[in-house]
């Protein structure tokens, strides 16, 4: 009898760098997009490691009353505004304007390590997964154990996550990381209607429910590197409970995207049973007005 290979040995190491051909030998243009509120202190490194990457950077920005938008014009990003509503506004403001081929987003507070975007992207580029999530459980977290807030807030979390995988066959470790890829016409297609951070949750349930692939890669989540956490748990609860039970149980997806038009294998993909090149994959509306860069304010 063979021995079993522990699940590192055979595979190859995560990317450092993102090969953007597809496999009919299309370029894959990539989007990376950076909501951000006064996060004058946090979003310089971020959008420096970030712009390696990127063929396009949009930085969203909530009507700071800081310099986020001065610095993030002065490192070439394109700056638009949301419409005053929260984090899930900022991404749908994003996704409207995106013109890349696969969208990638990640929090301006330092909380993300940009080196691990070539992990996230790769499986979708190489046509392995349509959306694919950073996991908090499978690469850690120095934010979510410390605090009676920290502490309900990962409870939640995991029991939205538990309730997807089985409602759902997946078997997912995180649902409301920030830190996501996905293919833009996926994106579009999935409608978001979410105001504040709930649209993390509803672009996950959307894709599985909808039957495109998912996939998670390790990713860890650092503490914001400056200022404090506007994540109160109180406040947002209750729209967190009516947007999990109304998309997983109540809303349909649009027939076409039921069919599965992107994908022959819906549900959740697990790439280490595949042969292929995405090493590091442990398993798997708004209207955006544009700030001009001379005038970032
Ligand atoms: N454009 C925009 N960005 C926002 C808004 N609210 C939060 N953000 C950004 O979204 C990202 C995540 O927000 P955070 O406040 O860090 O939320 P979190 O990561 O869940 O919580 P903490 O890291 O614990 O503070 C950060 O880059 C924020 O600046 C908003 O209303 N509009
Ligand atoms: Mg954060």
């Amino acid at each position: 009898m063979t021995d079993i290979l522990p699940n590192w040995y055979t595979q190859p190491a995560r990317p450092t760098a993102i090969a953007r051909q597809a496999p009919d030998g299309r370029e894959v243009r990539i989007s990376v997009i950076v909501p951000c509120r006064n996060e004058g202190r946090n979003i310089r490194p971020v959008l420096e490691w970030v712009a390696p990457y990127a063929d396009e950077l949009l930085v969203v920005d909530g009507h700071s009353s800081d310099d986020t938008r001065d610095i993030a014009a002065e490192l070439g990003a394109t700056v638009l505004l949301d419409n005053g509503k929260g984090k899930g506004d900022a991404i749908r403001v994003g996704i409207a304007r995106a013109s890349g081929d696969v969208l990638v987003f990640i929090d301006a507070d330092g909380s993300h390590d940009p080196r691990d975007i070539p992990a996230l992207v790769q499986p979708i580029i190489d046509g392995n997964a349509d959306h694919v999530s950073g996991s908090r459980m499978l690469g850690g977290s120095d934010e979510l154990h410390a605090t009676i807030n920290q502490f309900v807030r990962l409870f939640g979390s995991q029991v939205i996550t538990l309730s997807i995988n089985y409602t759902q066959g997946v078997s997912l470790t995180d649902s409301q990381n920030g830190f996501r890829a996905i293919r833009a016409d996926l994106a579009r297609s999935l409608a978001l209607r979410s105001e504040i951070t709930t649209i993390e949750q509803e672009m996950i349930i959307k894709t599985v429910r909808s039957g495109y692939r998912i996939g998670e890669v390790a990713t860890h989540e650092y503490v914001r590197s400056n200022g404090e956490s506007n994540f109160r748990v109180l406040d947002v609860w209750f729209q967190y409970l009516r947007n999990w039970l109304y998309y997983l149980f109540i809303w349909r997806p649009p027939r076409q995207a039921a069919q599965g038009d992107l994908t022959e294998t819906p549900g959740q993909y697990d790439i280490t049973t595949e042969e292929t090149n995405s090493p590091g994959l442990h398993k798997l509306s708004g209207s955006g007005e544009q700030i001009p860069k001379a005038s970032s304010r």
